[in-house]
């Protein structure tokens, strides 16, 4: 608890980062990662965030273009004003509840807030979180691939780095024959499939069949608003389901919950609106039994450091998509990379907030567009 922030300046960033290789999902294929990162400035430190969205609103309704506009016009002025009564850093999510969703927006600037008040602590971000773990099981996203052999040899070689857990990409025409031949060759690994909402309550034969392969889970297989169709799914199958894009806040989680949507929830920092709500929906489904896991967003080092604080409370009992930098980097945009501590497992950063250091030269080589806000303009 303690005194207020006083935040001087508020600086964003239009970022574009060339991805080893391209990504590719149900909703579309990305070469060059988009994002933007925060900086929030006060008595020389800075909080930094990425804010997770991308040029073209594919995975949420969100881009960059309206994360900008509504950070710029609303969210800043809102949190300039209104800083001085902002005691801990869970008012900022008070202080932007007027403005409907823009999640990933308002999640840049408050997961910003967060990284600046533990730094002005000096504790780290996993600290202030209370979190227990320290060192976290990592998993691995792969995307769909030109063929079924590329993906075997991709799954090979991630196996072999040590990750803990392979999730696949499917969409109609890369699924029920693709998991069997990984299935056949991979009989023992923990496995999983992600569909980013490719399929419909027609596909229930299809969905019923992947049973078959004894998945862990199978994510957002039906629409990214759906929660009542998720739960006539898994009625029918005995794969647990996890929500991802269908979940923005603690209610959305009791509701699918009580409908019997799901059996393990998605978190990521930025679909929720920020720190302050994951950590409540990660306490709401430990009070209800049910695991969590920590998302992925092809973050740089920025969002993957925040990605480790949440991770290391209690209940991410799964292994999260939070990679070392180098599953999708040439180069990250911090001094030292995240990697791994041994074979598929990470260190949550001690240092105080998110507890690594960004490169300034990096992180300006990556920026294409830069604009500065200060309190006084407000
Ligand atoms: O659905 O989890 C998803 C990447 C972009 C958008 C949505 C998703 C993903 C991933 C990648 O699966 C996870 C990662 O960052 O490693
Ligand atoms: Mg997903």
């Amino acid at each position: 608890m303690g005194k207020t922030l006083n935040i001087d300046r508020i600086v964003l960033r239009k970022m574009s980062m060339p991805l080893k290789d391209p990504f590719e999902t149900s909703f579309g294929t990305i070469k060059d990662r988009s994002f933007m990162v925060v900086e929030m400035h006060s008595e020389g430190e800075v909080g930094y965030a990425e804010v997770v969205t991308e040029n073209a609103p594919l995975y949420n309704e969100e881009c960059i273009g309206t994360a900008w506009h509504v950070m710029e016009t609303f969210l800043i002025p809102m949190l300039f004003k209104a800083q001085n009564e902002i005691m801990y850093p869970d008012g900022v999510s008070s202080i932007f509840k007027p403005i409907k969703r823009h999640y990933l927006a308002k999640s840049g600037l408050e997961s910003a807030y967060w990284d600046l008040h533990a730094k002005l602590q000096d504790q780290s971000l996993s600290t202030i979180l209370s979190g227990e773990r320290e060192e976290l099981e990592v998993g691995v996203s792969i995307g769909i691939q030109s063929s079924i052999p590329a993906l075997l040899s991709k799954i090979d070689a991630y196996a072999a780095e040590g990750y803990r857990r392979i999730k696949l990409k499917i969409k109609p025409g890369w699924d029920y024959d693709v998991l069997k031949e990984v299935r056949n060759k991979f009989p023992h690994i923990p496995l999983m499939a992600d569909a980013n909402s490719a399929y419909t309550l027609q596909d229930i034969h299809l969905l019923k069949q992947l049973d078959e392969f004894d998945l862990m889970m199978v994510e957002q297989p039906l629409s990214h608003d759906d929660i009542i169709d998720h739960s006539t799914l898994q009625k029918q199958m005995k794969t647990p389901i996890c929500l991802d894009e269908s979940i923005h806040h603690v209610d959305d989680v009791r509701r699918a919950l009580d409908l019997g949507s799901c059996k393990i929830i998605n978190i990521k920092i930025g679909r929720v609106g920020g720190l302050t709500e994951a950590k409540k929906i990660h306490d709401y489904c430990l009070e209800r039994n049910v695991p969590v896991w920590c998302g992925g967003m092809l973050e740089a080092g920025i969002g993957r450091a925040h990605n480790l604080a949440i991770a290391s409370l209690s209940n991410f009992s799964i292994p999260g998509d939070t990679s070392p930098s180098s599953r999708y980097w040439q180069e990250d945009i911090l001094e030292e990379p995240i990697d791994f501590s041994k074979p598929g497992m990470i260190q949550v950063p001690t240092g105080p907030g998110i507890g690594v250091h960004v490169s300034l030269e990096k992180l300006n080589k990556y920026t294409t567009v830069l604009k500065t806000y200060h309190s006084t303009e407000c």
